[in-house]
């Protein structure tokens, strides 16, 4: 049993770094430690930030071992520095970030090799600080991923596209009543997840895919970016002092909408979910399709309430972790795929999607659950809870199952466009 447990960590953890390095690899040293965009770090601040959590929690908490490079803790503390002012930090060099996090590595597994996953121990229960730990480097790969997508120049990255969709239009009623949204059972589910709780919701319909590209350009098409009318106020201000007219990385072309990605232009995909739009975008459009953003808990039950037995499941398809048949997840392609291609990924009641593809904005902010307790740092989700952020829900392409399940939180500034994220409508019933 721990044997298995100790076999799949390792597993996780070499997978996790051959993301971590193929990221990291694709492009020259200069590319490395360049700042493409003042929103992100530069990637080699990414890699070696990863190797430091990684030494804070592992070596030196979890192991209990001696600091392997003590002096650097501040450099890559996310809370000391803002992203804009990392690239003039003395960071390591490439050369010494990839050794530092390869030495941080092989202390781990020695200490995976010897820890006893304690029950009462709880950072080590069920393997708990490698799974926060794999996340961790998951989610910056993520991160790096995006990185990627505003780097200028050729094209360093490919994969196969994704499946092609089915027609996939209209909405579904999901009853009213309560259903258990958060977790208490998910072995690896951090802090925000948690504590399981009940929550009743009242009868509404949601869209069975995300807003499709198609359907975003009908808005901007129809003026939706000149009409106060469709924006919230906070929403319109931004609109204006932002210059927003589209989302990122799209460019008008007279030959139609194409977008930038990865380094390649290419026609927009009218049947992709949109993607790199901000909350307020997702919030005007919503407002002129007469529809408005789900709940954080409306999502929650459109994506784990299961009608015929009234149980949670872990994702929309049940409780089995993600296959590729199921979503598009972990830059297994470079774009969303377009609606109606993950059929058997669907829920119960015939939700597309909601896993995989583009992050998904939903109306909520950013709030701890009833019970909630910090664990095991304040500075994951605590520090964030009241601010300016709201969720993101489901994960995008470039979230790896690792990181994604259907109790997962994700949040950002509701100006951030440069992430994954996309949305879908929902509206009364
Ligand atoms: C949960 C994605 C908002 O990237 O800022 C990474 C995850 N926390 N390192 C982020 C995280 C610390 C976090 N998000
Ligand atoms: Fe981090």
């Amino acid at each position: 049993m721990s044997r298995d447990l100790r076999l799949a960590i390792a597993a996780e953890l070499e997978r996790t770094r051959a993301r971590t390095t193929l990221l990291t690899d694709a492009v020259d040293e200069d590319d490395l430690i360049r700042q493409h965009s003042p929103l992100m770090s530069p990637l080699v601040w990414d890699l070696a930030h990863v190797g430091n959590q990684e030494e804070l929690w592992l070596v030196r908490d979890v192991g209990g071992r001696d600091p392997v490079r003590h002096d650097i803790d501040e450099l890559y503390d996310a809370f000391k520095h803002a992203r804009r002012d990392r690239p003039d930090l003395p960071l390591l060099k490439p050369a010494e970030a990839r050794a530092y996090t390869a030495t941080v590595r092989d202390k781990v597994l020695d200490v995976l090799d010897r820890v006893r996953f304690d029950p009462a121990r709880r950072l080590v229960d069920g393997g708990f600080a490698f799974g926060m730990i794999v996340q961790h480097e998951q989610q910056h790969d993520e991160t790096m991923l995006a990185t990627h997508q505003l780097r200028a120049g050729a094209p360093v990255l490919s994969a196969p596209p994704p499946p092609s969709g089915h027609e996939m239009n209209g909405e579904i009623l999901i009853t009213g009543g309560k259903f258990v949204m958060g977790t208490d059972t998910e072995p690896w589910a951090l802090d925000n997840e948690r504590p399981a709780h009940t929550v009743d919701v009242p009868a509404f319909r949601i869209d069975a895919a995300p807003t499709t590209n198609e359907q975003y350009a009908a808005f901007i098409d129809a003026g939706g970016y000149d009409d106060p009318r469709w924006w919230s106020e906070r929403g319109w201000a931004h609109r204006i002092k932002a210059g927003l007219e589209h989302p990122l990385h799209w460019l008008r072309d007279p030959g139609g909408w194409h977008y930038r990605r990865f380094g390649r232009v290419e026609p927009v995909h009218p049947r992709e979910p949109v993607v790199h739009v901000c909350w307020f975008e997702a919030e005007a459009y919503a407002a002129w399709a007469g529809k408005r953003l789900p709940t954080e808990a409306e999502w929650e039950k459109a994506a784990r309430w299961d009608p015929a037995t009234g149980r949670s499941r872990r994702y929309p398809w049940g409780d089995d972790p993600p296959e590729a048949r199921h979503a598009n997840l972990g830059q297994r392609h470079l774009a969303p795929a377009p609606v109606g291609a993950y059929p058997d990924g669907a829920s119960p009641a015939g939700v597309h999607q909601l896993i995989g593809d583009v992050w998904e904005w939903v109306s909520s902010g950013f709030e701890p659950y009833p019970g909630f307790t910090a664990f095991p740092y304040r500075e994951y989700s605590e520090v964030f809870f009241g601010g300016d952020y709201k969720v993101l829900r489901g994960g995008s392409f470039g979230t790896d199952a690792a990181a994604c399940r259907g109790t997962f939180r994700n949040w950002d500034h509701p100006i951030r466009r440069q992430i994954f994220s996309g949305f879908r409508c929902a509206r009364a019933a």
